[in-house]
């Protein structure tokens, strides 16, 4: 599921940073012809609410209206949205945010438990050939490869049995999906006149990411390959079709072969964590800074010219990182810090090597949607302005955070769980 801007593996997403949210909107009143006088005197009760029915109906007549506006041929528009029908799973899902959030740690180790990494490891080894002509084409870890196939689909095993067309109209005719909905819907036009693929294989997650890899349709559209050439992306079947796509994925978004994805490090005392999530240095540069590798090792020459992001994504008792181009590729794929970590270390224990030795605080209780809300409030009451009350901690809030922290006295490390969250309301 390679996404845009919401995470679209949804199977193993998890909120660390809640969904953006939008009250559900019926669908804008199309433009009324001004009616007769006299009418317009009787008709004072307000126009009745349409049902769901209608305003699903109403979308498809003017969603067909404009793709064959836009040129897709009529046939195939009116097949693909005749028979759409609503997904309720999508309804619901679209229509919630979660409440609870799962540690970034319980994300990290079910990524990498004893079974994933077993099968991982039979699967590297049963399609040795197969990884060999991949990385012949795509210069990508075949380890990674390996890894997101099973973070995504436990290896095929689960890639959701949803008609993509139902959920994907189902989020293009209202709620805070629409867009979208529509812009992938209109991939699944292309894919379709494209003749790559044939509709009735398209099916996949509630939330519209198909086969093995979990593609949305415009991923599909834009990054699928045929591996072997039978004139079918088979991203369901086909382990060279949507391992290739994948590779293709990472290879396009700039992987690189040489370099690692993260390493982790510890910082120096009084280290100025404002540092952390976008300052780009590189290795000889941090290191100037005081930053050691976690194990004591010194840094190959080699390495020292690599660049690099300081990543903190459990506050300052927890393990730190420096992030490499790599780390943000995997993100492109999915945008969660925790996905990206959780890839690495799977396809590190392939390998049986260990990616974090610093345990994370695993007594820390990560904020629910509501205390993310709360601690908005309370900093912004005390002058720490987080520029709104959304439940998502954006930069605005990271650093309202990192400012109470200083005139507070604690480490500046913009982290938050539950107990020191009763220290910033208690204020
Ligand atoms: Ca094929």
């Amino acid at each position: 599921m390679i996404k845009l801007l919401t995470s679209v593996s949804f199977v193993f997403s998890i909120s660390l940073v809640a969904c953006a949210s939008a009250p559900v909107k019926p669908v804008p009143p199309k433009t009324v012809k001004a009616k007769p006088r006299i009418q317009l005197a009787q008709n004072t009760a307000p126009p009745r609410k349409l049902t769901q029915a209608e305003t699903f109906l109403a979308w498809k007549k003017d969603f067909t209206a404009r793709a064959i506006a836009k040129g897709y041929a009529p046939a195939l528009v009116h097949s693909v949205i005749e028979n759409a029908k609503i997904n309720p799973r999508a309804i619901e899902r679209n229509n919630t945010q979660p409440e609870f959030s799962k540690p970034i740690w319980s994300y990290v180790d079910g990524a990498a438990s004893a079974v994933r990494i077993q099968e991982g490891k039979d699967k590297l080894a049963q399609h040795k050939t197969l990884f060999d002509q991949i990385e012949a084409r795509y210069p990508v870890d075949r380890n990674i490869l390996t890894a997101i196939w099973g973070l995504e689909s436990a290896y095929g095993k689960i890639m959701g049995n949803h008609d993509i067309i139902d959920s994907l109209a189902t989020f293009a005719f209202e709620g805070r999906r629409q867009k979208f909905g529509e812009r992938e819907l209109i991939a699944v036009l292309d894919v379709l006149t494209n003749q790559t693929v044939r509709q009735e294989q398209l099916t996949g997650s509630w939330a519209g990411a198909m086969g093995m890899t979990q593609f949305i349709p415009s991923t599909f559209r834009d990054y699928g390959v045929d591996f072997f050439g039978d004139g079918n992306k088979d991203l369901w079947a086909s382990e060279g079709d949507a391992l290739g796509s994948a590779a293709h994925y990472l290879s396009r978004h700039g992987w690189r072969i040489q370099e690692p994805v993260f390493t982790e490090v510890i910082l120096p005392k009084g280290f100025d964590y404002s540092l952390a999530n976008n300052t780009k240095k590189t290795i000889s540069g941090w290191a100037a800074l005081g930053i050691r590798d976690v194990g004591g090792k010194n840094w190959s020459r080699d390495a020292m010219f690599l660049e690099a992001k300081l990543l903190i994504p459990a506050g300052a008792n927890g393990p730190i990182f420096l992030t490499f181009k790599n780390f943000d590729v995997i993100k492109k794929y999915n945008n969660s810090t925790s996905y990206a970590l959780g890839i690495t270390v799977l396809a590190k224990s392939y390998q049986g090597q260990t990616a974090i030795q610093r345990d994370w605080p695993r007594g820390d209780i990560p904020l629910t949607l509501t205390d993310r809300k709360n601690l908005q409030r309370a900093l912004t009451r005390q002058g720490f302005n987080t520029k709104g009350v959304d439940g998502q901690i954006g930069p605005n809030s990271r650093r309202a955070i990192r400012a109470w922290q200083k005139a507070n006295g604690y480490p500046v490390d913009g982290y938050v769980e539950k107990k020191l969250l009763a220290k910033i309301l208690a204020k």
